[in-house]
């Protein structure tokens, strides 16, 4: 069967009438073999306007149900997810390029997340606060907030958007969704199963609304003053342009931007587990999450050990289809990624860098684009490995004390993830302290990537200081209102003040 027809029959499982056959300006493909997968029409600044005033209306009957039984509908959205995980998850193999067991994991993210929205839709809560006037109460309520607006990148092209969306559909908003334009065809499939729960659940089918395309579609979205919130996830160069134009109309955004994370490699690390921890966090979904293990900071009297065990490891990465069950290793999403690999490997060897093993093109599938890991030795933190490359490159770099290496970690402009492998108290607590890790997420002997989602996700600096998902994350898709009630017959000022 042609990958083609898979999705055909993905899409009839899933009952998405998409007609993505026709001659539309967006065109779907899938980074395996680099093959068109269909075409569809791209939304217009006209019809964006549409879709929020769709969503808005959606918006002004959903906030008056009982946030319980809006769970009723995520909780429906979940049931449904596990349903179809293997077809969803397929999707995202072919669209994103992920290992089948990836796909599938970032199904079970949106799975978990729903579980999560459900509790939390009979758990909105706000405080009740002492106040000083007698025969007064105060407290705070959390109330729906309106149409959420959220961008999404490739490479979590459905689990992001669950992230925002099952959070936001329980506090009561809708949601328009501005999916990547290289990952439209999955994003129309969770439209089709969201689509789906609304009509099990009875609620306002135009909950969701999905627009595609270019950036003209995302600047209407981003620019609708109907929108009071919009929730990016993407590079710092995308989050740069649009936190200024939501700004400008002060409404709030939520930034998920890019990571450049790093591992402490301690002279009492678990080398093992160390080892382990680190190919996983750089060389899942072939570097190309936020949480990316992209540096690591090695003490010197380990470092040889550890680079020649991690060299043996990357030497047997089975790289290749992500449709064969033993590949670990898939294609980078597109031609520019892998010139992006290319340009970085070179930049790094220009650097005073020693390619200790990948670096070049790999055989995969004729038609995608294939690499082997690299693992580059560095003198310095070159200006190169302060980016983001959003491949797989490990850049290794070497520390005599921990002050140097926590000052070597910080010194990026990014802050998403970060972690260290030791098995000494006083190194993991100090990491983890305020004067430790600068990142909105700081590990012990566990890699960079793979966050659950019941913890807040996201960074500090340029990742964009944004926290989704679990902890108190819920409180961005709502307002908060400050009630002061004078159950009295006086009327007491504040402050003392008297006013005759
Ligand atoms: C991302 O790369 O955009 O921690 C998100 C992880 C995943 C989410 C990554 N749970 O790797």
């Amino acid at each position: 069967m042609s990958i083609t027809e898979h999705v055909t029959e993905i899409f009839e499982r899933i009952g998405a009438p998409v007609g993505f056959s026709g001659d539309g300006e967006i065109v779907c493909c899938t980074p395996i073999d680099g093959s068109e997968l269909g075409r569809l029409t791209a939304d217009t600044a006209a019809s964006v306007a549409d879709k929020v005033g769709a969503a808005q209306a959606a918006f002004e009957q959903w906030r008056t149900v009982p946030a319980p039984a809006r769970g009723a509908f995520v909780r429906e959205l979940g049931e449904l997810l596990r349903e179809h995980k293997d077809d969803l998850g397929a999707l995202v193999t072919i669209e994103a390029g992920k290992i089948v067991s990836e796909g599938q994991g970032e199904v079970q993210e949106m799975i978990d997340i729903c579980d999560l929205a459900v509790g939390l839709s009979r758990q909105l809560h706000g405080l009740t606060i002492a106040s000083e006037r007698p025969g007064h109460r105060m407290m705070e309520q959390w109330h729906p907030l309106g149409v959420v607006g959220v961008i999404s990148a490739f490479n979590f092209p459905v689990a992001v958007w669950s992230w925002n969306a099952a959070l936001a559909f329980v506090c009561g908003d809708s949601v328009v969704w501005k999916p990547s334009e290289k990952t439209v065809l999955t994003a129309l499939a969770c439209q089709a199963i969201a689509a789906e729960a609304a009509r099990r659940t009875g609620a306002p089918e135009d909950l969701l609304q999905v627009v595609v395309g270019a950036r003209e579609v995302g600047e209407a979205l981003v620019d609708d003053p109907r929108v009071p919130l919009v929730s990016a996830t993407g590079s710092t160069r995308m989050g740069k342009e649009v936190a200024p134009r939501v700004a400008a109309r002060l409404g709030r955004t939520l930034l998920e931007l890019g990571g450049n994370n790093a591992a402490i490699i301690a002279p009492s690390a678990d080398l093992d587990l160390a080892v382990r921890g680190i190919v996983f966090s750089a060389v899942g979904t072939a570097g190309q999450r936020c949480t990316s293990l992209r540096r690591v900071i090695v003490h010197e009297s380990i470092k040889d050990d550890l680079v020649a065990r991690l060299v043996a490891a990357y030497e047997t990465l089975p790289i290749g289809s992500p449709l064969d069950g033993g590949t670990l290793v898939g294609p980078l999403i597109d031609a520019s990624a892998a010139s992006g690999f290319e340009k970085a490997i070179d930049q790094a060897r220009s650097d005073g860098g020693t390619v200790l093993t990948g670096g070049t093109q790999a055989d995969g599938v004729e038609g995608g684009h294939y690499v082997h890991p690299a693992i580059v030795d560095m003198p310095a933190q070159t200006d190169i490995v302060k980016a983001e490359t959003f491949a797989p490159v490990l850049y290794v770099l070497t520390y005599r004390d921990l002050d140097e290496a926590i000052a070597l970690h910080n010194g990026v402009s990014q802050g998403l993830s970060s972690a260290i492998f030791t098995m000494d108290v006083r190194e993991a607590e100090l990491f983890v302290s305020a004067t430790g890790s600068d990142c909105g997420i700081a590990n012990v002997n566990i890699g960079t990537s793979g966050a659950e989602i019941g913890g807040a996700f996201g960074g500090e600096k340029e990742t964009g200081g944004g926290r989704e998902s679990g902890s108190d994350a819920w409180r961005n898709y709502m307002r908060r209102a400050t009630n002061t009630i004078n159950y009295s017959t006086e009327l007491p000022l504040a402050q003392g003040v008297d006013f005759g």
